[in-house]
């Protein structure tokens, strides 16, 4: 059965049986305060609204008994899988690895890498741990999605343009549909949640659809 969403820049045609949920990098690194964005200088709060829209989008996977993975950007504790480069970029208050106030600053295990309340894991539900911005690189993502049927990704999280931009280009380039929710993704620079949102479904969803949470779940009724 195909679903039919009204999106931009046109209507998304979602294969029910091929679509999974992927929601990318919702752990309190990035949206509680002590973790990576606010050592970067972020105001964490920017990023809120996206939490309850992606728990509304869960809900509603889970409901239709449709696959849901979740990602988190986070590194070995011995940072065997963190490139010297990203490690020492500018000059944050805290880098990747040293100790914050929730833990080491997005390392495996420690605090800034659990999933907010709202949105965490329910059990066997795929949980993926990735050391780049983009969930492709360095991951087993490709092979689920092919083992388990998906060609169609509905997408939520943070950052828009960061982290969320970066893996539906790479999902695009491995031949993947893509819909990004609008409510469900964030920005800490609103102007950049904006353009990135444009970027994606522009030349005709050059890199993918967007549309919003309540046309995702008519089109889904
Ligand atoms: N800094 C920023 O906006 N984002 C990241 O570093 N990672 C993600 O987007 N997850």
């Amino acid at each position: 059965m195909i679903a039919e969403i009204d999106a931009r820049p046109f209507t998304f045609r979602m294969p029910i049986d091929g679509t999974a949920l992927i929601l990318i990098d919702m752990q309190r690194d990035f949206l509680d305060p002590g973790g990576f964005g606010a050592a970067l200088g972020n105001d964490v709060c920017l990023l809120r609204p996206a939490v309850a829209a992606c728990g509304r989008l869960l809900a509603t996977f889970r409901a239709s008994g449709m696959p849901v993975i979740h990602t988190r950007e986070a590194h070995r504790p011995d940072l065997s899988d963190c490139p010297p480069a990203k490690r020492l970029r500018g000059t944050p208050l805290l880098r990747i690895g040293d100790e914050g106030p929730m833990g080491r600053i997005l390392i495996a295990g420690d605090a800034g890498t659990e999933i907010v309340t709202e949105c965490a894991p329910a059990a066997g539900e795929l949980v993926i741990d990735k050391p780049g911005k983009g969930a492709f690189y360095n991951t087993d993502l490709n092979r689920y999605l092919g083992d388990n049927g998906i060609t169609t990704l509905v997408v939520g999280g943070v950052t828009t343009e960061v982290c969320v931009q970066t893996t539906l280009r790479e999902a695009n380039d491995r031949g993947y549909d893509c819909l990004l929710i609008e409510e469900a993704t964030e920005s800490y620079v609103p102007e950049f949640k904006r353009v990135t949102l444009d970027m994606i479904r522009a030349q005709g969803a050059i890199v993918g659809w967007t549309c919003t949470l309540s046309a995702f779940e008519s089109g889904l009724a």
